[in-house]
C-alpha cells in the first residue's frame, strides 16, 4: 500500500526504520501519531511490518510532578548510560505544554540539549494535547518503532497529570517515580496510586541548600513504602537521591536499574509483566471496539434516551431497563 503524498510508502518506512535511518524513523512516528483517519490503516500496517523486530529494549517510564527534574535527570543519566558503551537510547518526551502552544516550544522545554546531539541518542517530543486518552496507543507504537530501529533503551518521560502515568505504567518494564525535596512532608502531594506503581523512587535536586531536605524526604518515602504490600516479584522498591546538576547518585541509579532487569529475568517476572501488559491491552482494545460498535448502532441514541425517560417517569430499576435496552437493540454483529 502507498501512503499518498504525505508519507513515503509503508515498505520504505519499514525498511528505513529497520535500517536505523533517523529521518525515516521520524516520518514513521509522525504517521503513527497522525489523527487523520486514512493514516490509521497505514500506521497499523507499518507496526505489523516491524513487529517481529521489537521487544528487545529496556523500557523505562519516568514520571513525577511538573518541574521535579525529569528532563534534567534524563539528560544527565542518558549521557552516563551511553558514554563509553555502544548502547543506543531513545527518549520519548510527552510534553503537556504543547496543548497550549501547539507544540512550538517543545524544543525549548525538553531541556535535553546536549543529549539530543549525541549520535547514540534519539529524542522525540510528542504533543500530549493531540490525543486525549490516546497517549498509550501512540506512545506504544512509537516505542515499538524505536525498538525496531535498534535502540537498546527506550525512556518515556510522562507528564505528572491525569491518567497518563497509569497508561505509561502499562507500557514499561521499569516505572520510576521522581519526588521533590520536601515532598515527604506532604505525601498527599504524591498521589498514593502512583507511589504504589513505583518500581524505583528517586528524590531529585539533592544538592546545595536542598541536600538536607532531600535526605529527609528519602527517609520519609522509605517509611511510606513500608505501608504497601510487597511487590509480587519480591522486589523491594529502592528510594534513591540524585542531583542532575552535580551528577551525583547517577551510578547508583544506573546500577539499580540494571539490577531490576537482571533480577526480573532470573525470576521470570520480566516476561510475566510484559505478558500481563499485553493481556490488559488486548482486553481494553476488545472493550473499546465493542463500545465503538455500540455507540455507532443506528438505534443507540433513541433507545438510550427512551430508557432514561422511563427511569424518570416509571417504576423501573436500572437493571430492568438495561436488560430491555439490549433486548430492543437487536445487535447485529456483522453491522
Ligand atoms: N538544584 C537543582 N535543580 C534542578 C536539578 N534538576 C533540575 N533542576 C531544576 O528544576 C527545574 C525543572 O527541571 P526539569 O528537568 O525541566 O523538570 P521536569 O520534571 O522535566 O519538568 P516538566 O517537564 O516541565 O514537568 C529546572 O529549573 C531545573 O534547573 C538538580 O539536580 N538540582
Ligand atoms: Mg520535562
Amino acid at each position: 500500500m502507498t501512503t499518498g503524498s504525505r508519507f513515503p510508502s509503508v515498505e520504505t518506512l519499514a525498511k528505513g526504520v529497520l535500517a536505523g535511518n533517523r529521518a525515516l524513523l521520524a516520518r514513521a512516528i509522525t504517521l503513527v501519531e497522525s489523527s487523520r483517519a486514512p493514516d490509521r490503516p497505514l500506521a497499523d500496517e507499518l507496526v505489523r511490518a516491524v513487529l517481529p523486530h521489537t521487544g528487545s529494549s529496556y523500557r523505562i517510564g519516568w514520571t513525577g510532578p511538573p518541574g521535579v527534574g525529569k528532563s534534567s535527570l534524563i539528560e544527565a543519566l542518558g549521557k552516563e548510560l551511553v558514554s563509553g558503551t555502544g548502547q543506543k537510547l531513545a527518549v520519548l518526551a510527552i510534553d503537556p505544554s504543547s496543548r497550549r502552544t501547539g507544540g512550538s516550544i517543545l524544543g525549548d522545554k525538553t531541556r535535553m540539549t546536549e543529549l539530543g546531539h549525541h549520535p547514540q541518542v534519539y529524542i522525540r517530543p510528542s504533543a500530549a494535547g493531540n490525543y486525549l486518552g490516546g497517549t498509550a496507543r501512540h506512545t506504544r507504537e512509537t516505542l515499538l518503532l524505536c525498538e525496531a530501529a535498534g535502540f537498546d533503551h527506550v525512556w518515556v518521560e510522562t507528564v505528572g497529570v491525569g491518567q497518563s502515568e497509569q497508561e505509561v505504567h502499562r507500557l514499561v518494564d521499569l516505572f520510576v517515580v521522581l519526588a521533590q525535596p520536601g515532598a515527604g512532608d506532604d505525601l498527599q502531594g504524591i498521589k498514593r496510586g502512583i507511589l504504589e506503581l513505583a518500581d524505583l523512587l528517586v528524590v531529585t535536586k539533592a544538592d546545595g541548600p536542598l541536600l538536607q531536605s532531600a535526605r529527609q524526604t528519602q527517609l520519609q518515602l522509605l517509611q511510606a513504602l513500608r505501608l504497601f504490600p510487597p511487590q509480587p516479584s519480591g522486589w523491594s522498591v529502592p528510594v534513591l537521591s540524585v542531583s542532575s546538576e552535580e551528577n551525583t547518585g547517577l551510578t547508583v541509579l544506573l546500577n539499580k536499574m540494571e539490577e531490576f532487569r537482571s533480577r526480573g529475568r532470573e525470576t521470570g517476572f520480566w516476561e510475566t509483566r510484559r505478558m500481563e501488559q499485553q493481556t490488559e491491552l488486548l482486553f481494553s482494545l476488545i472493550q473499546e471496539n465493542w463500545l465503538n460498535k455500540l455507540y455507532s448502532h443506528p438505534d443507540y441514541l433513541e433507545l438510550a434516551r427512551s430508557a432514561r425517560e422511563k427511569l424518570a417517569t416509571q417504576n423501573h430499576t436500572p437493571d430492568q431497563l438495561a436488560e430491555e435496552f439490549f433486548r430492543l437493540l437487536r445487535f447485529d454483529w456483522d453491522n
